[in-house]
């Protein structure tokens, strides 16, 4: 008799034990700060330090290669061969990545395909061909309106919509739309072609790109 209350006893611990631990699972498994979240492999040791553009890690290799990988994924965008091994870290600027290798050279290379020339990646730019300056009044915009009017990049690597409002958008944040891509998209009318397109207009347009 005694036998079978402990039994029953063990029995009830161990389902209380089996169920705390269904329940602390999911917030053992939550993502925390410092989990790697990608891996990508190379031929060689990577002795450099890598540089971010343009939602792409540039890096390069003992294996003699230059390789661009997607930053969300460290999938191999591209990898360039330069014959000897890559010990120097890149620098990038204008849309170019600058990179010396053991074989005494320096070079150039293309960081990205980008056809429209809006910043933003074909790979990933959710608007082909971005005409900048774009067609709405680009001059003399009034406060909290935005338009393109130009393709020069920040120093920061981002290019800015024209605005006279302290809050900033991005042809990143855009994913590479203009203002009047945006009024197509979204069907907005005339207003917002000739006054620029407002604050509320961009965040709608990038909210719905989430
Ligand atoms: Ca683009
Ligand atoms: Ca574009």
């Amino acid at each position: 008799m005694m036998n079978k209350m402990l039994a029953k006893r063990l029995a009830a611990r161990k389902l209380l034990v089996l169920l705390l631990a269904v329940v602390v699972a999911p917030s053992a498994m939550a993502a925390s700060s410092g989990d790697i979240r990608w891996s990508s492999l190379t031929g060689g040791a990577v002795n450099s330090s890598p540089a971010v553009a343009n939602n792409a890690v540039f890096v390069g290799s003992n294996d003699g290669k230059v390789y661009a990988l997607d930053a969300v994924t460290g999938a191999v965008i591209w990898a360039t061969v330069t014959g000897a091994p890559v010990d120097s870290s890149p620098a990038i600027a204008n849309g170019l990545l600058y990179i010396g290798s053991d074989n005494s050279r320096v070079y150039a290379m293309q960081t990205v395909d980008d056809s429209d020339g809006d910043n933003v990646a074909d790979r990933v730019d959710a608007c082909p061909n971005t005409i900048i300056p774009e067609s709405v009044p680009t001059l003399v915009l009034k406060p909290n309106q935005y338009a393109l009017t130009s393709s020069i990049v920040s120093s920061d690597g981002l290019l800015y919509f024209q605005s006279s409002s302290n809050t900033k958008f991005t042809t990143a944040d855009t994913r590479g739309c203009s203002c009047e891509q945006i009024v197509a998209a979204l069907g907005l009318g005339n207003g917002a072609l000739k006054f620029g397109c407002s604050k509320s207009q961009m965040r709608a347009w990038i909210l719905g790109l989430r």
